[in-house]
């Protein structure tokens, strides 16, 4: 793991009001959002108070997880304290423009279906995904987004062109088992999930042990994606791992997660739903 940055803050904090500025002067300093912005739209901002003394104890030495089964290997890891999580999400919330109409639909078996969550694609000019038959153009980076993957960058020295965003309002909408096997994403650079909002579990399947033909049984893989979280799936993963993020009707409250991703060329991807 010598190619992730272990990176120490060290707090001294003034007043509450002193601490907020350092959040978000943190959240900023690598993705160059405005922080005259984002202090003026969290200076009031409630939900800090509750978590700043979780913050304390917060030294924001990144501690990963390796996770590893058969031809699985990711790295989870808390990227975002609680916060500069919550800040985040809230940018994210007024910041990112979902696909709507038709670009809101997939086709199955001749058919419009709604997608089971909302769907929106950022990055580099140029680029372009597609999704059961819809081709989807990348907006240009927001400066939310750029700070996430500038962050992404810092900690895993991976760098990313293109991010799909997932929200999911409640747990009802979800996403069916696929896999992000694409021959358009650079295959020797890993898959970078970060997760903000409502806690929920992402589940993998191993392509031997899936439905009524399965050839072999192997245990799926089961990760609870925290507010904050990186997951980092690395080759080969993608290869022989189906994920999923499955129903959970308890889950009330939304959640945002972005996959960056590298695409070669200005080539598109393809997804299923
Ligand atoms: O929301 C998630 O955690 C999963 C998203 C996902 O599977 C994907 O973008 O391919």
């Amino acid at each position: 793991m010598d190619r992730f940055v272990t990176k120490t803050r060290k707090k001294t904090l003034e007043s509450p009001d002193e601490e907020k500025k350092k959040i978000v002067e943190v959240a900023c300093q690598s993705g160059q959002v405005k922080r005259r912005r984002l202090e003026s739209n969290f200076k009031d901002e409630a939900s800090l108070s509750a978590t700043e003394e979780e913050d304390k104890d917060f030294a924001h030495a990144l501690t990963w997880k390796k996770i590893e089964a058969e031809g699985l290997d990711c790295d989870y890891t808390l990227l975002f304290q609680r916060s500069e999580a919550d800040i985040v999400l809230k940018e994210l919330e007024k910041e990112v423009e979902y696909f709507s109409g038709d670009l809101a639909k997939v086709h199955v078996f001749g058919k419009l279906h709604n997608i089971p969550r909302r769907q929106a694609t950022y990055g580099d000019q140029g680029l372009k995904y597609t999704f059961s038959g819809l081709q989807l153009s990348a907006r240009p980076w927001t400066p939310t987004l750029v700070m996430i993957r500038d962050r992404v960058t810092e900690a895993t020295g991976h760098s990313f062109n293109f991010v799909l965003i997932n929200r999911y309002q409640d747990g009802n909408d979800h996403i069916g088992e696929h896999r992000d096997d694409e021959r358009e994403l650079d295959s020797a650079s890993p898959i970078a999930s970060v997760s903000f909002g409502a806690s929920r579990e992402f589940v993998f399947r191993h392509c031997s042990s899936r439905g009524k033909k399965a050839s072999r049984k192997i245990e799926p893989v089961c990760i609870e994606l925290q507010h904050g979280s990186l997951l980092l799936m690395n080759w080969p993963t993608n290869v022989y791992w189906y994920h999923s993020l499955p129903v959970r009707k308890k889950v009330l409250l939304p959640r945002v997660n972005l996959t960056f991703r590298k695409i070669v060329g200005l080539n598109k991807t393809q997804k299923t739903s």
